[in-house]
């Protein structure tokens, strides 16, 4: 059955936590492991999740969770599977890890995972940069994004480097599923992660997390900008399964990209000249997705 508003459990396992407020990332978390139920076994790395979850005494989880090393999240994900299945537990392992925590310094351990064909769920929260150390450039940063390691000023005006394509890196090892989500669509984002549980091995879901103080929005804008940057293009919806790429959203007509942008405090330096830049970088992308993924 597949998971709507009405559906979704109404038992919490995220609570309590000190995420700030319009946090995308404990959005993620918190939803998700309501789709995964109580006997999920989360991994939270380093990071704002694992930050703002235990707070000594204040465990905020209702489910079994332990934070890992920053690098380490999808081997901790590995030993848990392992000893679990050994001891006849019913269980779901599930990391939740920063673009950080997986496109640079855990990529090795996720990759290693999947190699393996481990049956663990991996979900990457996308907030577009290290945001609990104060805001640095990850390798998921997209092009032009202030950051306070790439500043915007005269010469160079923000991040110079496009942002990593995780989902398609994963998608390259031959995974049995991975797929991208945003907060944006939730329930799109929450039956991708209940399709993963019933799949066996690994499991990669990446999913767009806006963060009011390092995007510089309102609070309340998370959700209306998580859906932006799908209608207008420079995020995608897809799945890849069975060897195979699907678009599991195809907008009729892109929003202004340009409106995406210049809402946010972290692209209004970027000139007109910089917009073309990212909007030729995005259909260049949907062509292709268009003719091999439809
Ligand atoms: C080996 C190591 N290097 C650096 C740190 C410091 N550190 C803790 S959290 C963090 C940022 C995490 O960023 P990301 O993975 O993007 O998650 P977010 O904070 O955005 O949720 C860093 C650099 C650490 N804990 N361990």
């Amino acid at each position: 059955m597949s998971v709507t508003a009405k559906n979704l459990s109404r038992e919490e396992f995220f609570y309590g936590h000190k995420a700030c407020p319009g946090c995308g990332g404990s959005l993620a978390v918190r939803n998700a492991l309501k789709v995964l139920g109580k006997n999920a076994v989360a991994v939270l790395p380093a990071g704002c999740m694992s930050a703002v979850g235990f707070n000594f005494p204040q465990l905020c989880f209702g489910n079994n969770a332990i934070i890992s090393t920053f690098a380490g999240t999808a081997s901790m994900l590995t030993g848990i599977e392992a000893a679990l299945r050994i001891r006849g537990c019913d269980f779901t392992a599930v990391g939740f890890a920063g673009d950080g925590g997986t496109a640079d310094i855990g990529i090795q351990a996720l990759s290693g995972a999947i190699d393996r064909g481990d049956n663990i769920i991996y979900i990457c929260y996308d907030n577009e940069a290290y945001m609990n150390t104060g805001i640095q450039k990850s390798g998921l940063t997209p092009f032009g994004a202030k950051t306070t390691t790439t500043p915007a000023g005269e010469n160079i005006r923000g991040n110079i480097r496009p942002k990593k394509n995780m989902f398609e890196i994963a998608a390259a090892h031959g995974i049995p599923y991975a797929a991208t989500a945003t907060v944006g669509y939730m329930t799109d984002f929450l039956n991708k992660v209940e399709k993963a549980s019933r799949i066996k091995g690994t499991k990669y879901i990446h999913v767009i997390a806006p963060c009011p103080s390092g995007w510089g929005i309102p609070e309340s804008d998370t959700v209306e900008v998580a859906r932006e940057i799908v209608d207008c293009g420079l995020w995608y919806l897809a799945e890849f399964y069975e060897g195979e790429f699907k678009v599991t959203h195809t907008p009729k007509e892109f929003t202004s990209v340009e409106n995406y942008l210049k809402k946010q405090g972290r692209f209004k330096h970027l000139t007109a000249e910089d917009i073309k830049i990212i909007e030729s970088s995005r259909d260049k992308k949907w062509e292709k997705i268009r003719k091999e993924w439809v």
